[in-house]
């Protein structure tokens, strides 16, 4: 899994129908919760890196110090309002007074596991945030995405596997993008918002 998001200043970003930023804040989540169950089994490490230097102005992001430790899968509701992600889990279900920004230089990156809770600041300065996020795991472990591309980064026991060819990599894309389209929309969420914390 892989996404490049430019997060403009939220007075010149665009907004959905009902006024909502488009690419702003993302709301609580764990980056479990935003892939399939069949993902559940992966060891799932997400690489998060800026490409300017990143704080709480320009939308960087916060986390829960230590909430990767439980390994729980916390009950994220409906109700987020940002394309990255609509659903979040209530500030009930976790110590959000212990989160912590993180801010990043241009140059850094941070790496954290699937059970991490975190978020993102909007961008309320007038510098534009891009950044990159990518998720790395064992090759053969469910993506929980497979509906969208993924490839084999490095393989000691059959490096002719790895994809290295970026034409290869875009076909890809451009095959899965034809798929969604004849498609419905594919399911990434496992709540509806039935759940009790979720009232
Ligand atoms: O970049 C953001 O604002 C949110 C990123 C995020 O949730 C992630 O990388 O998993
Ligand atoms: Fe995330």
């Amino acid at each position: 899994m892989q996404h490049v998001r430019i997060k403009v200043p939220e007075k010149d970003a665009p907004r959905d129908d009902e006024g909502n930023v488009i690419y702003g804040a993302a709301p609580w989540h764990q980056d479990a919760g935003v892939v399939n169950p069949e993902a559940d089994e992966t060891d799932i490490v997400t690489v998060w890196f800026p490409l300017m230097d990143t704080d709480e102005e320009n939308g960087c992001l916060q986390v829960v110090p230590g909430s990767h430790r439980g390994e729980d899968m916390l009950t994220h509701c409906p109700g987020g309002k940002d394309v990255q992600g609509n659903l979040l889990i209530p500030e009930s279900e976790f110590e959000v007074g212990k989160a912590a920004a993180v801010p990043l230089k241009k140059g850094d990156a941070m790496f954290f596991s699937k059970y991490t809770v975190h978020s993102s600041f909007p961008n309320n300065s007038d510098r534009i945030r891009w950044s990159f996020d990518l998720r790395y795991h064992p090759v053969g472990q469910p993506t929980g995405r497979s509906f969208l591309p993924g490839f084999v980064a490095r393989s000691r026991s059959n490096p002719e596997s790895e994809l290295r060819d970026a034409a290869k990599w875009r076909e890809m894309w451009e095959d899965a993008r034809a798929a969604l389209a004849e498609s419905n929309e594919p399911i990434f969420y496992r709540w509806d918002g039935s759940e009790a914390v979720c009232a």
